[in-house]
């Protein structure tokens, strides 16, 4: 049997190549030897205000840029979360489970929240139960995810350790699977800061349908320092975060690197990691462009992973409404 892995991307903003070198890197190559679910989470995404018709243009080219990028639908289940009504019923039950002070704790409504914590909805602050629904509902063993969602899937596990031990066996404990390289990508504009797609700063991230013209030109004002040695320091965050990308995109070695760059300065290094990426992104926006030629081809993947992941969630929604005494 292989191990069921789960993971999930909103449809916010232009997806970057934090995402891609995080997650979406890692969901393609574990489709040989896991049993795959990949959403699409739109009910995440309306947590903070959207317009309408973004939102549905966004949901098909995040969904593009997947199969792009090699995710395959005769391997790997694609669907949209709102497609799949019982993400949500199985969120509200484990609210009823969920202690506040374990919401409370989560870092990233922190961040996301900032001074306006009266103000945001309710629905930001309760994003980490309906990911735990997401992963807990196909009876999730792996999720692979950046670094940031860490504390979010640990958050999953330890509601169905709760659960378990009010009702007996109900739900599968997930493990979160964090790249060795690549799991916090930093912004290009400002390395302290995880690369975001709400950040809206012109030179903050690389999107994956970025032009050669744009990559060159984001790469050249990246934000280094003022020493001169290329080197994986991590107390030099700008060189560094650039250095991960490149490592990343190559596959050489830090040594490789390091030795490949001694002596050359950040300009020299800045272009090497722009043709390097521009090469690595060009097979997949050739694909992007040809599966989007036709756009009802999405959609048709789409619904029918949504008709493949209705079963599997409806199964566990009906064991945990059993086991709690409802209906
Ligand atoms: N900077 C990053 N480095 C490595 N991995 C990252 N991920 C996100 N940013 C980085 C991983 O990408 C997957 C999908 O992310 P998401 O869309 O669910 O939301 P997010 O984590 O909140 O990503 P963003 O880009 O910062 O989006 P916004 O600004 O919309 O919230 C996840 O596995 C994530 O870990």
């Amino acid at each position: 049997m292989k191990k069921r892995v789960f993971s999930g991307i909103q449809p916010t903003g232009d997806i970057h190549i934090g995402n891609y070198l995080g997650a979406i890197k890692y969901w393609v190559a574990m489709q040989e030897n896991y049993d795959n679910i990949f959403c699409i989470v739109d009910l995440h995404a309306v947590t903070v205000p959207q317009d309408p018709k973004i939102l549905h243009r966004k949901i098909r080219e995040v969904s593009g840029l997947l199969l792009a990028a090699g995710i395959d639908p005769k391997r790997s289940i694609l669907f949209i979360q709102s497609h799949v009504c019982a993400h949500s019923e199985l969120a509200w039950l484990l609210n009823c489970f969920i202690p506040m002070g374990w919401m409370q704790r989560m870092t990233q409504f922190k961040e996301k929240s900032g001074t306006q914590k009266e103000q945001v909805s309710v629905g930001l602050f309760d994003y980490p139960a309906l990911m735990a629904a997401d992963i807990l509902i196909y009876d999730t063993q792996v999720v692979p995810v950046g670094e940031d969602q860490k504390q979010h899937v640990e958050l999953a596990r330890d509601t169905a350790q709760r659960f378990n031990s009010i009702y007996g066996e109900t739900f599968t404990l997930p493990e979160p699977l964090i790249p060795n390289v690549g799991a916090r990508i930093m912004g290009l504009d400002d390395p302290t800061k995880k690369m975001s797609k709400s950040e809206t700063g012109t030179n903050h991230a690389i999107n994956l349908l970025d032009t050669p013209e744009i990559i060159r030109a984001k790469f050249a004002r990246a934000t280094t320092d003022s020493l001169r040695e290329i080197r994986f320091d991590e107390k030099r965050p700008g060189i560094y975060n650039l250095l991960t990308i490149y490592q990343t995109f190559s596959g050489r070695s830090k040594e490789e690197i390091e030795a490949q760059f001694e002596g050359k300065g950040y300009g020299d290094f800045k272009k090497a990691l722009a043709e390097v990426v521009i090469e690595g992104l060009r097979p997949l926006q050739e694909r992007y462009k040809e599966l989007t030629a036709d756009p009802t081809r999405i959609d048709a993947i789409l619904a029918e992973g949504a008709e493949r992941a209705r079963p599997l969630a409806a199964k566990t929604l009906e064991r945990v409404q059993k086991k709690i005494g409802l209906g």
